[in-house]
């Protein structure tokens, strides 16, 4: 059974029903803290309530937000107002690489966007469907998108992420019209506060929903540099003169070809440097 609440455990069986639970004596020493997404063995004790006995192991786990068995993150991505990082939006997609996980990105806020700001739009969109990661469009406003959205087959944990303000919280609310979410205006949202405070799973066509606050710190280190090469899909498969071509000022690098013909979009080229730079430790 999946935990969907941490701070008052809550588990939910297939049929839908759910239990207020306690953790079983020892329990919380034992495995520390108790995750949302945490596969628990539990019994029934009464009327909605229950007991966890025991946690399995995690396949993974988030720290920010605090969720366990992640099938993959949902990049939300606000183009106007606010106006997105899009070298944050490549970071939280080499991340969910380097933990082993899916990735797709919203584009919210749809109704917002005309005239240039539609132009841009598909380029951003075409470029990031030609690496493989599925695009989409939204409106929690007026509803566009979301059940293509909602409906694309897809299993386990998915969680919302992306900046504050992005609109991931209006999301949630707009796929799952009962869920208790805070939203609030961008107006109200100052430095270091966010919205979102708590986690939760909510269940969607065949997987489960998660919010996230719009963290902007999303820092990491790895010890070796190919593993930051491979979270780039745009970099496979070009015939470098080097194997472990990093792609920097090596000679014969197909990837500065493929830049000067625009198959490798320049956005990119430059964050992967900038990665680099950041995440590899000596570098
Ligand atoms: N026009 C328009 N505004 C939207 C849409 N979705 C959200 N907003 C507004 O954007 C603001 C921020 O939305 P939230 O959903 O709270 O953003 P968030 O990503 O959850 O932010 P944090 O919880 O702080 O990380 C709110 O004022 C929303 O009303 C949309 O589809 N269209
Ligand atoms: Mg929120
Ligand atoms: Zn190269």
């Amino acid at each position: 059974m999946v935990l969907l609440e941490a701070n008052r455990p809550t588990v939910q069986l297939p049929d839908g029903r759910q239990y207020l639970c306690y953790l079983k004596g020892r329990l919380r020493r034992e495995v520390g803290r108790i995750m949302v997404g945490d596969e628990v063995e539990f019994e029934i004790t009464g009327d909605g309530e229950g007991r966890i006995d025991a946690v399995r192991p995690r396949a993974n786990h988030l720290l920010r937000p605090p969720v366990a068995n992640v099938t993959g993150i949902f990049v939300v991505f606000s183009l106007l107002s606010p106006r997105g990082n899009i070298e944050l939006l490549d970071r939280r997609l080499v991340m969910a690489h380097l933990t082993g996980l899916a990735a797709e990105i919203i584009v919210s806020k749809v109704d917002l966007l005309g005239g240039e700001a539609a132009e841009q739009l598909a380029q951003l969109a075409s470029a990031y469907r030609q690496i493989g990661y599925p695009v989409w469009y939204t409106s929690a406003t007026t509803g566009e998108g979301l059940t293509s959205l909602a409906d694309y087959p897809r299993e386990g944990i998915w969680v919302l992420t992306g900046e504050s303000g992005a609109g991931k919280s209006s999301l949630l609310k707009a796929l799952i019209p009962d869920a208790p979410v805070a939203t609030q205006a961008l107006s109200r949202i100052g430095r270091g506060q966010q919205t979102t405070r708590w986690v939760r799973l909510y269940p969607l066509s065949g997987y489960w929903l998660a919010d996230s606050p719009g963290y902007t710190a999303l820092e990491t280190k790895v010890d070796d540099r190919q593993r930051i090469v491979e979270a780039f899909p745009e970099f496979h498969d070009l015939p470098c003169r080097f194997v472990d071509c990093l792609h920097g000022e090596e000679p014969g690098c197909a990837v500065h070809q493929a830049l000067a013909e625009g198959r490798v979009a320049e956005w990119r080229y430059r964050h992967y440097r900038k990665l680099l730079r950041d995440w590899v430790k000596s570098f």
